[in-house]
């Protein structure tokens, strides 16, 4: 048996928090002869409800979980972690405008990325899921200057999951069978969900679905505004496939991605496909030996390059709205 990996979990107590941990701990995400400690953590106010998360861990006596720590100090919940995932955030309260909900959980992540600094491990894998994903991820990185831009990425994996699913219904097709999916840029509705370089089963999905209607008119609006449509339906954001989008990320990041294939992450850019540097942006990546890189080459259609864009300008807009947060 290995000996136990540190994955830190903030936002522990809320609900995606509560989909995610039963799983880690299962070995859903590490795999199932790797043992976990887990370092949960979570605001004052909420320490109560963690507590109770960690009675129902306990009860699952799950063989893999070596060890559970609560706290409401990143720098107790980030010591020596191999994994850190960064969930928990503010949400928009009422009469909030979007600038100060940057603000609000700027703030959290400028604390949350110099703990990182000062007591993680140097090889750590961190994954930002609290919104706004992207604009947190790049704060906290830049108050992390002693760890490596590759140590952070920010989550896009379910909206490419939801990508992918919304293109296996389309053609009828198992979902494992669609490879090569792509969603460019923020984690909002201005993202770009991209299927031109998609294929199934050696096909490519665009010739195969031959309708640039769908795409345009259902297929690219329907991944953008999944999120609300949940919430609409549940009454709640995304959870659960929230939660399974995470440990797809990070079990990818970790074990590499399969064959022939290749995740979407928020990663920082480095001027791939017109991008410039300075903003934490979905690209097409692949995963190996613990890192990951941008697939290169990709041609890109104009329709594309214009999509592209105005996602990188959306970024942009928050970077500058919170720019005194940098370190
Ligand atoms: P909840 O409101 O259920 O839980 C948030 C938890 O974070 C609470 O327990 C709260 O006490 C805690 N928290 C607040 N400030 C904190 C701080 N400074 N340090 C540690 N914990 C803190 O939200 P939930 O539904 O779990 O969503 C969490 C975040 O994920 C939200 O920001 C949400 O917008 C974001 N999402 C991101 C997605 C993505 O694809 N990147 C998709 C799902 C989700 O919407």
């Amino acid at each position: 048996m290995n000996s136990p990996m540190r994955v830190a979990v903030t936002g522990a107590a809320g609900q995606i928090g509560y989909s995610l941990v039963f799983r880690i701990a299962a070995g859903d995400m590490l795999g199932k002869d790797q043992p976990v400690i887990l370092q949960l953590l979570d605001i004052p106010q909420s320490l109560p409800t963690l507590k109770g998360v960690v009675m129902e861990l306990e009860d699952c006596a799950f063989p893999l979980l070596a060890g559970i720590n609560i706290t409401d100090n990143p720098e107790t919940a980030f010591r020596d972690v191999n994994i850190a995932m960064l969930v928990g955030a503010r949400p928009r309260g009422k009469g909030m405008e979007r600038k100060d909900l940057l603000e609000a959980n700027g703030a959290i992540f400028i604390d949350q990325g110099r703990a990182l600094d000062e007591g993680a491990r140097r090889d750590v894998k961190v994954l930002i899921v609290g919104n706004p994903a992207n604009t947190n991820a790049l704060i906290a990185m830049r108050n992390a200057p002693s760890l490596m831009p590759g140590n952070f990425s920010s989550m896009m994996r379910l909206d490419h999951n939801r990508a992918l699913s919304q293109v296996a219904a389309k053609l009828g097709r198992p979902v494992a069978g669609i490879r090569k999916m792509i969603v460019w840029g923020n984690h909002s509705s201005k993202q770009y969900p991209d299927l031109n370089h998609a294929e199934v089963g050696g096909d490519k999905v665009a010739r195969l679905v031959n309708d640039p209607a769908w795409v345009e008119d259902h297929f690219i609006p329907a991944v953008q505004n999944r999120g609300t449509e949940v919430i609409e339906a549940r009454g709640l954001s995304s959870a659960a496939s929230a939660a399974n989008a995470a440990i797809d990320h990070i079990r990818d990041w970790v074990f590499g991605t399969r064959e022939n294939d290749w995740v979407s992450m928020g990663i920082p850019s480095d001027g791939s496909y017109g991008i410039p540097e300075g903003v934490m942006y979905g690209f097409p990546v692949v995963c190996k030996e613990g890192g990951y890189h941008i697939v290169p080459d990709l041609e890109i259609s104009e329709f594309s390059k214009e999509k592209m864009q105005a996602t990188y300008r959306e970024l942009v807009d928050e970077r500058d709205s919170v720019k005194h947060l940098f370190g």
